[in-house]
């Protein structure tokens, strides 16, 4: 992690972030190592590639690629979006995106959160470029990684409980508006420009 577990606080405790990182993370990348471990043709691609390609994966492994490469691409990205000096409006060429495809950032911010509330259990709101270069709010169950579907994933939020439960408990919705605070918008620009250039 770009940060010490308690440099989101008081949005993101640290008690979260070091469980967060250092259980559930660990847990998707070694689970996805055993399971590669298994087909050492598999070895050389990137977490990201098998994702995308997902139905060349041997059918004995395909699930746990899903879940657990999807687990860690996500949560990859999850921690390198987020920052102790972020939040505020967005900046750069993300800010004339989010206008140009929302209208305004309190529209994206609405449709995210709306997303992020209506996903019943576990799973994740997105920020996605589509493969039409067009920038949407999408919703995934479970660890599913926008790659599955050829979206590129700008922003995405976890919203597993164990990614706010020890200091939100049920409500989600308040995690979704403070988790804003920590974004880190010079992030987001560069997976904008990677999403651009893929
Ligand atoms: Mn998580």
């Amino acid at each position: 992690m770009p940060y010490d577990y308690e440099a989101l606080e008081p949005y993101i405790d640290g008690e979260t972030m070091r469980f967060h990182h250092d259980r559930h993370h660990a847990a998707y990348v070694n689970n996805l190592n055993a399971a590669i471990g298994r087909h050492p043709q598999l070895v050389n691609q990137s977490a990201i590639a098998l994702l995308s390609n997902l139905d060349s994966i041997p059918e004995d492994i395909r699930s746990i690629v899903r879940n657990n490469g999807g687990g860690h691409v996500n949560h990859s990205m999850f921690w390198e979006i987020m920052t102790p000096k972020g939040g505020g409006a967005p900046t750069g060429n993300i800010a004339t995106a989010i206008n140009e495809n929302f209208g305004s950032f309190a529209v994206l911010k609405q449709q995210f959160n709306d997303a992020g509330l209506k996903r019943f259990g576990s799973g994740w709101a997105w920020l996605v470029l589509t493969k039409a270069g067009k920038l949407e709010v999408t919703s995934t169950p479970n660890q599913d990684s926008p790659f599955l579907t050829g979206d590129f994933p700008i922003l995405g939020n976890d919203l597993w409980e164990h990614a706010y439960y020890l200091k939100y408990q049920n409500l989600r919705g308040d995690y979704l508006n403070a988790w804003w605070h920590v974004i880190n918008w010079a992030e987001v620009n560069k997976r904008l420009e990677m999403a651009i250039a893929s």
